[in-house]
């Protein structure tokens, strides 16, 4: 008894997942067709099969994976149930191919800045409003031109989406100007009230990075100061 794939042409696969039938919900189960041992074989041809993995999958149930060896590139991909839990039937409800694990790969992983890490100008670190990351927040003076800058490192040049944490316990408006590399990049971004200064909501902006470190700083405009600011990401 086997499950087959063709994908049409040869492909990177990092595993197969399989999510079998639940016969029953006692256990054992044992008139349940859950696969014991297995072989995975691949080939190119539909014709010529090479056994690349052999193992047993345990006795449970949900998704169970099947690691592939490192660099396996094929177009037919085979799954042969060689003894079974219960009995000798193949019943699989759900099954797919992976060609890599998230974080393998793709985008990097996003970095935060902390805002109480960066330099303040006219503004203080503070840790009285919960729910923060880090060891606290920047608490703007309420005057025109406080700001917080970060060192932000990119390892590409180009635009990069850039998210502000942010928490606005009145119900006005208090922009920012956000400067990358002393230029202005996005006038008077709006940092809406957020209903409390507990509640921290996020503001994204797509900014024109340097390959490399880039200084981003968020100046209050109005004489409100700004939001209180807990990080940045990107
Ligand atoms: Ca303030
Ligand atoms: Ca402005
Ligand atoms: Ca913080």
């Amino acid at each position: 008894m086997s499950l087959r794939f063709d994908l049409g042409s040869a492909k990177k696969v990092s595993y197969v997942a399989l999510n079998q039938r639940e016969d029953s919900t006692t256990h054992p189960a044992s008139n349940s067709a859950r696969i014991k041992g297995y072989n995975v074989y691949t080939s190119n041809d539909g014709t010529n099969w090479t056994n690349v993995k052999s193992g047993s999958l345990a006795n449970h149930r949900g998704v169970q994976f099947i690691d592939l060896p490192a660099n396996t590139t094929a177009r037919h991909i085979r799954v042969e149930k060689t003894s079974t839990q219960g009995k000798a039937q193949l019943r699989i409800d759900e099954a797919w191919l992976g060609s890599a694990y998230p974080g393998a790969g793709g985008p990097a992983p996003s970095s935060r800045y902390e805002a109480e890490n960066g330099l303040v100008s006219q503004g203080v670190v503070e840790s009285n409003h919960a729910g923060f990351s880090g060891t606290g927040f920047v608490n703007y003076d309420n005057i025109a031109g406080s700001a917080v800058e970060f060192k932000v490192t990119s390892d590409v040049a180009g635009p990069r989406q850039v998210t502000l944490r942010f928490a606005n316990g009145t119900t006005a408006n208090r922009p920012l100007d956000i400067s990358v590399n002393g230029r202005l990049a996005v006038d008077e971004q709006a940092f809406a009230g957020t209903g409390a200064w507990t509640a921290w909501q996020t503001a994204t902006v797509t900014l024109d990075l340097e390959a490399g470190e880039n200084t981003i700083r968020a100046t209050a405009t109005t004489a409100n100061g700004g939001p209180n600011l807990d990080y940045l990401e990107i």
